[in-house]
């Protein structure tokens, strides 16, 4: 069922405690936590506690939710200390645009200059 855990998604293990993160922040429906992995300074990830395999499904079905998930990026942008000069949100999409984990998550990117357009 849509938005329901799936037991080989590895961010559905991190929602259920199963597999450890550095969270820096967590709601009811969202939780941040710091990408194993960092490209910047500050590299944090925003991902929803319900299942759906990138944003696009998780706005088509859960609208609300996927603003929780941008209302919480801004809240990670400010804890981080990023808003000023700036920061960026990422939705990689699709294995062709480097997306690995298959539920859906935004790259919160900052603490360095961003150059445009990316790689
Ligand atoms: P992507 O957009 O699907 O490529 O992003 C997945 C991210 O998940 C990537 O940046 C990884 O470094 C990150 N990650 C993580 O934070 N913790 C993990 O246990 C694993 C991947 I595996």
């Amino acid at each position: 069922m849509a938005g329901e855990p799936q037991a080989d998604c590895l961010f559905c293990k991190i929602v259920a405690g199963d597999v450890p993160a550095t969270v820096v922040r967590e709601t009811d429906s969202v939780v941040a936590f710091r990408d194993i992995n960092p490209q910047a300074p500050s590299h944090v990830l925003v991902i929803p506690k319900a299942h759906y395999p990138d944003a696009a499904s998780l706005a088509a079905a859960e609208p609300a939710l996927a603003a929780e998930v941008l209302r919480e990026a801004g809240e990670v942008a400010a804890l981080e200390r990023t808003v000023d000069p700036g920061y960026r949100i990422v939705f990689n999409t699709g294995s062709g645009a480097g997306q690995t984990v298959f539920h859906a998550h935004a790259h919160i990117l900052g603490g360095r200059g961003l150059a445009w357009p990316p790689g």
